[in-house]
């Protein structure tokens, strides 16, 4: 069901002239040990991003994934891009979370990228359910105005797809006028950031138990450590 979403996301990122880099054995395309389900990753190569990363996970009658996070070149302070989709099947349960992740939580890096989401927030309060989080802490590289809604309710989320396209447009103009200003926090320091964003999300993935039922123990480690979060092991993107 996130088909839609998945293509539109790739067509954005091939209209901005981003390329496809080859994964490493066995990370592109797992089939479910289980039968009836497959994961599927792609990495983009994007001027003015060091990382862009894709997933979708289709476990067919169970579960829908669409993830992914854009990651900018370290000498850009602006926030991670995140989203986090899933439709679970059996409940009618569908976790959308939508996010620019901040670096820092500070007034001055709020005021300066964070305009166009605070709209957005305000357009759509239905995505404001970020009283049910558990395995985040919403304080560490969640924005207030997160777009975050679950539910079981199919008139709650009719606006799933106007709210995924202005998303995305905004992060992309959000990019477009970065090079406006400098970097209000300095390449070192945002490297480092980088880094801690990857551990804190390898720590606290909800994601793990299910990659570790449907495709074992031994690659959802891999999965996690080499594509979902390399940073978070020492490695960087282009070692995979
Ligand atoms: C929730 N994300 C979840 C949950 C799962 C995943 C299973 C719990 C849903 C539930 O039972 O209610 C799944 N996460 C995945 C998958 C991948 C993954 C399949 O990384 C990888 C392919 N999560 C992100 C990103 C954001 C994010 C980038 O990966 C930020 C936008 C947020 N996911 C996020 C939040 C929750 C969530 C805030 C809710 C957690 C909670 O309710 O405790």
């Amino acid at each position: 069901m996130f088909d839609t979403y998945l293509e539109e996301l790739n067509s954005n990122l091939k209209l901005k002239n981003g390329k496809l880099i080859p994964l490493s054995e066995g990370l592109a395309e797992c089939y479910s040990l289980k039968g009836k389900g497959y994961i599927r990753s792609w990495l983009w190569s994007l001027p003015g991003f060091r990382r862009w990363r894709v997933t979708r996970m289709d476990i067919a009658g169970k579960l829908q994934v669409l993830n992914s996070v854009a990651y900018p070149d370290y000498a850009n302070d602006q926030p991670i891009m995140g989203i986090d989709l899933l439709w679970f099947e059996t409940s009618k349960k569908l976790v959308a979370v939508m996010d620019f992740q901040p670096l820092v939580q500070e007034k001055v890096y709020f005021a300066r990228y964070y305009n166009e989401l605070k709209l957005l927030k305000k357009k759509y309060p239905e995505f404001t359910n970020q009283d049910t989080v558990r395995s985040y802490d919403l304080n560490q590289y969640f924005s207030p105005w997160v777009l975050l809604l679950k539910g079981t309710q199919g008139e709650k989320y009719s606006s799933l797809p106007i709210v995924f396209t202005s998303f995305l447009q905004s992060y992309f103009r959000l990019f477009q006028n970065s090079h406006l200003e400098e970097s209000y926090i300095k390449y070192n320091k945002v490297k480092e950031l980088h880094i801690s964003y990857d551990i804190y999300s390898a720590q606290r993935d909800p994601a793990h138990g299910l990659f570790r039922s449907y495709f074992g123990k031994e690659w959802a480690d891999r999965f996690l450590q080499e594509f979902l979060f390399p940073n978070s092991i020492g490695k960087d993107q282009l070692d995979i």
